[in-house]
């Protein structure tokens, strides 16, 4: 192979490489009843924690879930140090379940420390999904398969999260959001129940993604009507604006809370504060007029 042949194909393999997908798991290749770790690039939590099972008591695809049960602790590693990335996981709650279970993202993971970026909770107790640690919540769906997806620029450090088809939280910091003094990287999955009874995960996947750097960008139209309301094109235009108009008049603190203060100077500025306000407004103004980066 000559020089340039080779150039072209490291060039190709470069390309593909940061298009194609880190994980796309429908559990149905493994055996029903076997466990996962071990499997699939899926093991343990690396100090300890309980394996899951594959079942077919539920499935979203083909004939297979992942069932897990309190204390299951399953992990997928990765080794992705930036770019625009879109997490997906399909979750099936019984509504006869009771207690707490997690769908978590590391930054970093074990190595050289633990650093969490997403830790969204399915509560069967309190009936609520919920992003933590910025406490947005949505109703949790019980007795369906529901779609949890997270799209991430890892490059400007930002993400959202959306439940159901709904948007759950938006413009997260992926280093700040859980702990803090995270990196721009995504080291695992890590499907977790503490006390649940019992949840089923299909269609765990981590595709690349197409989230720009644009604060601004909230919805593809401005008619509650279009499918593309409520969900980011990319583009920061009246769309956006008129969108923005209509979760602050309808005083929805998920989206219209944006921030304590409109004073760049203050430490209350971008920092929502419990209230949908003129700040919030003339906040929004600046992210729209800053348009995409
Ligand atoms: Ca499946
Ligand atoms: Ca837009
Ligand atoms: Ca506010």
């Amino acid at each position: 192979m000559n020089r340039k042949m080779i150039v072209s194909c490291a060039a190709l393999a470069a390309l593909s490489g940061a298009a194609s997908a880190q994980l796309s798991e429908n559990f149905d290749g493994y055996t029903a009843g076997s466990t996962i770790a071990g499997q699939g690039g899926w093991e343990v939590w690396y100090s300890g924690g309980t394996d899951a099972t594959v079942s077919t008591a539920q499935a979203h695809s083909g004939a297979n879930s992942l069932f897990i049960v309190p204390g299951s602790d399953i992990v997928h590693r990765f080794a992705i140090t930036g770019g625009k990335w879109t997490l997906t996981a399909w979750v099936y709650s019984p509504s006869t379940a009771f207690g707490d279970a997690y769908f978590i993202c590391m930054n970093q993971y074990e190595i050289p420390a633990d650093n969490w970026s997403v830790q969204v909770k399915f509560d069967n107790t309190l009936l609520v999904v919920e992003s933590q640690f910025d406490d947005a919540q949505l109703p949790i769906v019980l007795d369906q398969w529901v779609e949890l997806r997270v799209e991430v620029n890892l490059d400007c450090d930002q993400h959202d999260i959306y439940y159901n088809g709904q948007l759950l939280a938006s413009n997260l910091d992926w280093t700040g959001n859980v702990s803090t003094n995270g990196t721009q990287t995504i080291a695992c999955y890590d499907l977790y129940n503490a006390a649940h009874d019992g949840l089923y995960y299909d269609d765990v996947s981590l595709q690349p993604g197409l989230r720009g750097c644009c604060p601004g960008d909230l919805t593809g139209s401005s008619d509650p009507n279009d499918p593309a309301y409520g969900v980011r094109d990319g583009l920061v235009d009246a769309a956006d604006f008129f969108y923005f108009l209509d979760q602050f008049v309808a005083q929805n603190f998920a989206v219209a809370d944006l921030t304590g203060s409109s004073d760049p100077n203050d430490p209350l500025y971008g920092v929502p504060d419990g209230f949908v306000d003129a700040a919030d407004f003339f906040y929004y103004l600046d992210l729209f007029v800053q348009g995409c980066v």
